[in-house]
């Protein structure tokens, strides 16, 4: 019986002075596991005589008892502590300012090939792709460019064998939707073409342009003018007027180039439109019969018109850019402002 109240002593202050649960959990072995000191005492308790037995049995099953709710109490204690500090570490000011998000948004080109696309799209073309490695067969003959014609050389147009480059202009894709033949086709073809140009504020060996193709029966250059000067009232404002002036290109007959009313000055001529009243924006013609026929559709029956603009030209314009360079070299000091 001594030993007992010196053990429940023992006990309880073991478990008073543990400072974690791992310390905690040493004491309960040490007393109350398989080889522990209260387990070995019940165990020597059958060499107690009978009638000795009940009351020691009793006393040993207090001392287990009180050891154990010792034990469970700083369990709690020590849990519950533990629990409030990680609370306290994790408190979450929702006073603070939040942290602000760097969402980005569409470069100025994008913009502007946006809303080409929305333009075109709400007069009914279908907007088309195709590959920027292309047989010249496709950027050239079909679009009668014939051999020894200067855009054919090498000076101007990156070669990666004698037949296949990489496309100097969209063009191609016209050709191929035309070999489908399907017809009618209201079309554009936006995307990145490529010349051997050196960079300057005006010129890139890498740009994007978009070309329009329509083809079906009874197309005339009135439906050229009226489509043009439609597209250019949409994309700079319903006072811009249009002038077409004679050109050539070799896949169209006759060709122009067009050009649009100064948007700053109404015309007048301003430092914008460097004193002319006009600014210059795409070059355009009547499909010649040879790229008809070159591509399956008969010219006596069908006829269309083309034209083909720059995109960073359309983008320079719309937002006043001055060098195209700045649209290439992803300043975000500049393009933040678009
Ligand atoms: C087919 C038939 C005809 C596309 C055309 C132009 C006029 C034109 C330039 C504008 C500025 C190229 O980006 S730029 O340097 N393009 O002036 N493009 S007509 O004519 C076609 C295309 C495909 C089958």
């Amino acid at each position: 019986m001594q030993d007992l109240v010196k053990i429940t002593e023992d006990v309880l202050a073991r478990v008073k002075a543990c400072e974690s649960l791992d310390a905690l959990n040493d004491v309960r072995v040490e007393y109350l596991g398989k080889k522990g000191i209260i387990t070995l005492v019940m165990k020597e308790m059958k060499d107690l005589s009978p009638e000795e037995r009940p009351a020691f049995g009793q006393k040993v099953n207090e001392v287990r008892a009180k050891a154990e709710e010792a034990i469970e109490e700083a369990k709690n204690r020590m849990q519950a502590a533990a629990r409030a500090l990680k609370l306290e570490a994790e408190t979450i000011d929702v006073t603070l300012p939040a942290k602000k998000m760097e969402a980005g948004h569409p470069h100025p080109c994008q913009l502007a090939l946006d809303e080409v696309e929305r333009i075109f799209v709400g007069m009914g073309y279908e907007v088309v792709e195709g590959p920027e490695v292309e047989y010249q067969e496709y950027n050239f003959t079909k679009l009668n460019i014939p051999e020894g014609h200067p855009a054919r050389d090498v000076q101007d147009t990156f070669y990666i064998t004698d037949d296949i480059l990489l496309r100097s202009q969209t063009s191609p894709v016209q050709a191929r939707v035309m070999e489908q033949g399907k017809l009618p086709i209201r079309m554009i073809a936006p995307g990145r073409v490529f010349r051997s140009d050196a960079i300057d504020a005006t010129h890139s060996p890498s740009f994007n342009q978009i070309e329009g193709l329509v083809v079906d029966k009874h197309i005339t250059m009135t439906d050229l003018k009226g489509t043009l000067t439609q597209f250019a009232k949409e994309l700079f404002g319903e006072d811009t007027k249009t002038r077409f002036r004679p050109h050539h290109f070799p896949f169209t007959e006759p060709s122009a180039e067009v050009d649009v009313s100064c948007f700053k000055c109404g015309g007048k001529g301003c430092r914008f439109c460097k004193g002319e009243g006009w600014i210059e924006i795409l070059g355009c013609g009547m499909v010649h019969p040879n790229v008809l026929e070159m591509c399956g559709i008969d010219p006596e029956k069908y006829t269309g018109f083309a034209f083909g603009v720059g995109l960073e030209r359309i983008a320079i314009l719309k937002y006043e850019i001055d060098d195209m360079r700045l649209l290439y070299e992803n300043d975000l000091r500049f393009l933040s402002q678009f």
